[in-house]
């Protein structure tokens, strides 16, 4: 009786593999053409991956046909070629083919249930696998155009900084500048594409220039740490003797003042002063007693008095080799630099200056010499200049929520050629 069981299990056992096989083997080929077809949705770049699923799936379903068709069919085949009694069952095939008996019921065969809970694994598995893929494809989709679109942005602000550049060459008259010149005109352009950019280029020659504290002045000629104190002054920072100093120290060549390297080198980490020129506003905060909230914008008023500017609408801090000073403009600066240059008590000749510029741009430096005694011409005029040859240069682009913003110092020299004289970040 068990002998019996046990051939019942065996026939059962080899029944189950036999049909696994062969629905498999369809399963995986019907997948592979299901996932081809879901490919073509795909982008062409992530196409290729999903195909390759739909390879490996055709080759599972190939393998298993294979394997059913040499272990289970071809022996069928041979032993019903190979048996003595085929010629019998021929004959009896024949003979009963023309009778009109009934044909035997046919008994369906009971199917294993684990068979189909197999199937039906492996079916969730495949379909999770594609899901992977899709979506795996779709985030590297999705970051390939993020990293497409900043690239259109940053082409599209990098093209409108050169505009500006190419308008700053363009100037008709390069002898003098004036607050109305067309390069100074914010501009606001629609690409094709949809890339919204706006520009603006600051006349940074509007400015006192920090970095000419660097060099000692010529005999006869106002020292530059005096204009840095009058400046800071307008900008109610009275205690900024030290400070001032520091600043001196830090972009002079020498080694010899109170606020040199030995003050940093105690600090932790240490630092040493690099006796030169600054290269970034970054750098100013590094020396002894300059914070950022010293460059807090106040409030704007439509007049405000003494001692009420801003201090980064009055300095900068630019790019340049300076074995000269480097001028203001006369015609740009705002009465707070031409005060601190001139002498914070030089009112009405500030005024007088404002006034004949608002008429027309000055054209000469000589022009305002008739408007001030010669010993003060003589002691300011290396800082005064009517052209300008720093502008800081900010491009902005937009489309879909995302920006590219690009800053840059640009120089032009008395020939209109103009150059990125720094990149800021
Ligand atoms: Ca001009
Ligand atoms: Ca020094």
């Amino acid at each position: 009786m068990s002998h019996k069981k046990s051939r019942i299990f065996r026939h059962r056992f080899a029944q189950s593999v036999r049909a696994l096989t062969q629905t498999l083997g369809w399963l995986a080929l019907g997948m592979a053409v299901l996932v081809w077809l879901l490919s073509l949705r795909q982008q062409a770049g992530s196409r290729a991956n999903i195909q390759n699923i739909s390879g490996i799936l055709a080759l599972v379903g190939t393998g298993n046909l294979v394997l059913f068709a040499l272990f289970f069919r071809l022996p069928d085949f041979l032993a019903a070629r190979s048996s003595p009694s085929r010629q019998r069952r021929d004959a009896i095939y024949k003979h009963n083919r023309n009778s009109t008996r009934p044909r035997p019921e046919v008994v369906p065969q009971r199917n294993d249930g684990s068979v189909l809970v197999v199937v039906l694994a492996v079916l969730a598995a495949v379909t999770a696998l594609v899901l992977q893929v899709q979506l795996t494809s779709r985030a590297r989709l999705h970051a390939q155009q993020s990293a497409s679109r900043r690239a259109s942005l940053v082409r599209a602000a990098t093209d409108a900084a050169r505009t500006a550049m190419q308008r700053l060459a363009d100037d008709p008259e390069l002898m003098f500048d004036s607050r109305d010149e067309d390069w100074a005109r914010r501009d606001e352009t629609r690409s094709p594409p949809g890339i919204d950019t706006i520009v603006t280029v600051t006349d940074e020659n509007r400015f006192f220039d920090l970095n000419n504290l660097a060099r000692r002045a010529d005999m006869g000629v106002l020292p530059a740490d005096e204009i840095a104190m009058n400046l800071l002054n307008e900008c109610g920072q009275f205690d900024a003797g030290d400070r001032i100093r520091a600043l001196q120290d830090w972009i002079d060549a020498d080694n010899n003042g109170v606020h040199e390297s030995e003050i940093y080198l105690s600090r932790d980490p240490p630092y040493a002063c690099p006796n030169r020129p600054l290269i970034s506003w970054n750098e100013l905060f590094d020396i002894d007693g300059w914070k950022r909230e010293q460059f807090a914008l106040r409030p704007p008023a439509s007049v405000h008095g003494t001692f009420e500017a801003s201090l980064p609408d009055c300095v900068t801090v630019l790019p340049a080799k300076h074995d000269r000073l480097i001028p203001v403009n006369i015609n740009t600066a705002s009465r707070d630099v031409l005060l601190g240059i001139l002498g914070i008590d030089q009112d009405v000749l500030v005024n007088a200056i404002i006034s004949m510029r608002t008429m027309r741009p000055i054209q000469t430096v000589d022009a305002v010499q008739q408007l001030m005694e010669p010993a003060l011409f003589a002691h300011v005029s290396p800082y005064l200049a009517v052209r300008s040859e720093f502008f800081r240069i900010e491009a902005r682009a937009f489309a879909e929520g995302a920006a590219a913003h690009i800053r840059a110092i640009a120089h032009r020299d008395a020939e209109g050629r103009v150059d990125v004289a720094q990149w800021m970040f």
